[in-house]
This record gives structure tokens, C-alpha cells and sequence, in this order.
């Protein structure tokens, strides 16, 4: 075993403990791809599979870091413990919406069953970033009994955070406009559970009936299906919160109950397993390794002696990526 390896282990087994500077080391450690990674993100996968992951997704000032904070406090009293991701747009522009996050997270600093991490989405705005995904890992192997992450609702953003969460939370807020953020944004699909946050406003019972009247054009769930909620809280005052958590209590138990665990694991495994191979193939094609026989295709693709089709299709023949078959799956 190398050094550094000695070093990830014996972070790993402090984080095991308990310890939070030593999850945060760990965490960072991976964020920053130090060398030598690949060993302890293994170890992280085999300790790892018994936290309940949530999603929470909705758009910039929905009130999403409120909420979070408020659920957090609420399982703690349940005698649980918390961990939260917040994946920060690294925009200068919501630079005060960061501040927000921290000083409304300040609340939980003395209670060692808390533990908060503010990610930036380098450059993938809203993105579910592979740093995101790693630090799951972290916390889920270190044992921690809920993982929350928080990411604004934008472009790729919501369907990547299906891949690492059991529960999706959409976030909507009343007199937004006339369209329901969510039906915007193209977040139905995706949304086990709906809150209509900031309930004490105006207008926030006409929003969860316009997301209501949405999901009953859907139709209605499957028999031994999900029926996708619609509740709404005043996270400012805690109003709704109790009810969030068994809301997530519950689904986290029809999908045991019903295989659906099982099934979005194969899910996540798959296209966990794709991301990588697809970051692997890349990294193989444009690094150094890739040497001489890629320079070659590229000057015979150049004078025209090969097609670009042809050429790709042969490189990454000789480095195939497996297709996850999702539909199979589901
Ligand atoms: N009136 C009201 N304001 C809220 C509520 N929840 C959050 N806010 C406010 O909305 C703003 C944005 O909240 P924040 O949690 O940072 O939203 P995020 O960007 O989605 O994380 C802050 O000023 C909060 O105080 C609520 O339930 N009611
Ligand atoms: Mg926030």
C-alpha cells in the first residue's frame, strides 16, 4: 500500500469515528484528484450503501438551503444524523446566496450529528458534479444516516441528481409567474415529491393546485405505485416540515417495499459505471498516453485519407465503452 493510500485509509477510518475534520479532509482530498484516488473511491463503494440519499432541487431563492436546514433539524430530533452537500453555483453573481447558505447553516454548528459541505459546480452550472458524487460516497461510507444534496434546478442539473439520490425533493415557491417553475423547468418528470415552499406567501395554494391539476393529467400512479405528493412548507417557521420528513420516510419505504430501491441502484450503478468509463475513454484519447496512433488518425483525417467517423469509431473500438441498457433495467 502506498503512502497516500495509508493516509485515505486511516482519513476513512477516522470519518468511520465520526470525526468531521477528517471527512472534510477526505472529501477534499477527492475534490482536488490528488493522485492515487482510484483505491479509496473502491473502498468508499464497498463501506458504502446504507445512507438514505435525497435530492433537492428547485430554483435559485426557492428557499431550498431553508428547507434543508429545517429538515435537518427535524431528523436530528428523530435521532438521526445529517449530512448536506450544498453544490453552490460558482458564479460571482450568487455570491450572496452562498453567504446565505452559511450563516443559515451556522445554526447546526455545535451539534456533531450535523455535518454541511458547500461545493462550487466548477464551470457545470447547477451541474451534479463527479467531486458531488464523490462526496456522497464519503459521507454514505462514514455512516452518516442521511445525505442531502442541494443543487439548483437548471439544464443537466436535475437529471444528474437522479443518478445519486434515492428521493428527488422539487422545489417550487408561489407567484413566480404564471407557469409552475417545475412545469418550466421540465422538473416533473423527475420529482418523487413536490414542495411548495414559502406557504406563507399569497398564492401558494393556487401553486400547489396548478402542480396538483399537472400531476393528475399524468395520470394516476401504477397499482403498488408511487402517488408523487405535493406538500407545502414555511421553512422561515417550520411550518410543513414534520410532515416533509415522513413524506420522505414514506417514499424511502414504498421503494424498499416495492423493488424500486433495488432497481434505481442497478439504475445508478449503470450510469455511474458509463460516466466513468466515458471520463476514462476521453482522458485516454486526448492524454499523453494516447500518443502517436491518435496523432496519426488526426493527420489522416486532416488530408482527407480517413473520415472522422471512421477514425473515432476505431479508436474507441479498440477502448469500448458499454452502453448502461436503462430500459432493460426499468
Ligand atoms: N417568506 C418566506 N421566505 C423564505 C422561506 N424559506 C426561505 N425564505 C427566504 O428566501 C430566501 C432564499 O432562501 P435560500 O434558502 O437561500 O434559498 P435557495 O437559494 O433555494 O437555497 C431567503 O431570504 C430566505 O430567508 C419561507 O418559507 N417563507
Ligand atoms: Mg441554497
Amino acid at each position: 500500500m502506498s503512502a497516500t493510500d495509508e493516509r485515505y485509509q486511516r482519513l476513512l477510518a477516522r470519518a468511520r469515528e465520526g470525526e468531521v475534520p477528517a471527512t472534510s479532509q477526505l472529501i477534499s482530498a477527492l475534490e482536488s484528484r490528488r493522485a492515487g484516488t482510484e483505491a479509496i473511491l473502491g473502498d468508499l463503494h464497498r463501506a458504502g450503501g446504507h445512507a438514505e440519499i435525497v435530492g433537492i432541487t428547485g430554483s435559485p431563492g426557492s428557499g431550498k438551503s431553508t428547507l434543508v436546514s429545517a429538515l435537518a433539524r427535524e431528523l436530528r430530533g428523530r435521532g438521526e444524523t445529517v449530512a448536506i452537500v450544498a453544490v453552490d453555483p460558482s458564479s460571482a453573481l450568487s455570491g450572496g446566496a452562498i453567504l446565505g447558505d452559511r450563516i443559515r447553516m451556522q445554526d447546526h454548528v455545535l451539534d456533531v450529528g450535523i455535518f454541511v459541505r458547500s461545493m462550487s459546480t466548477r464551470g457545470s452550472l447547477g451541474g451534479v458534479s463527479r467531486a458531488t458524487v464523490d462526496a456522497v460516497a464519503v459521507l454514505d461510507a462514514a455512516g452518516w444516516d442521511h445525505v442531502i444534496v442541494e443543487t439548483v434546478g437548471v439544464g443537466q442539473a436535475e437529471v444528474e441528481i437522479m443518478r445519486i439520490a434515492h428521493t428527488t425533493v422539487v422545489v417550487s415557491v408561489p407567484g413566480a409567474g404564471d407557469d409552475v417553475q417545475a412545469i418550466k423547468a421540465g422538473l416533473m418528470e423527475i420529482a418523487d415529491l413536490h414542495v411548495v415552499n414559502k406557504a406563507d406567501r399569497p398564492d401558494a395554494n393556487k401553486t400547489a393546485a396548478e402542480l396538483l391539476a399537472m400531476l393528475t393529467l399524468a395520470g394516476p400512479p401504477a397499482a403498488g405505485g408511487w402517488a408523487v405528493p405535493v406538500l407545502s412548507t414555511a421553512s422561515l417557521d417550520g411550518t410543513g416540515i414534520l410532515e416533509l420528513a415522513d413524506a420522505l420516510a414514506a417514499h424511502l419505504a414504498w421503494m424498499t417495499a416495492s423493488g424500486e430501491r433495488e432497481r434505481r441502484e442497478l439504475k445508478m450503478a449503470a450510469a455511474r459505471i458509463h460516466s466513468i468509463a466515458r471520463d476514462l475513454i476521453v482522458e485516454r484519447l486526448a492524454g499523453p498516453s494516447a500518443g502517436a496512433a491518435v496523432d496519426q488518425v488526426v493527420r489522416d483525417v486532416a488530408a482527407r485519407r480517413l473520415d472522422p467517423h471512421s477514425a473515432a469509431r476505431a479508436l474507441v473500438d479498440n477502448h469500448p465503452v458499454p452502453e448502461p441498457q436503462l430500459e432493460k433495467i426499468a
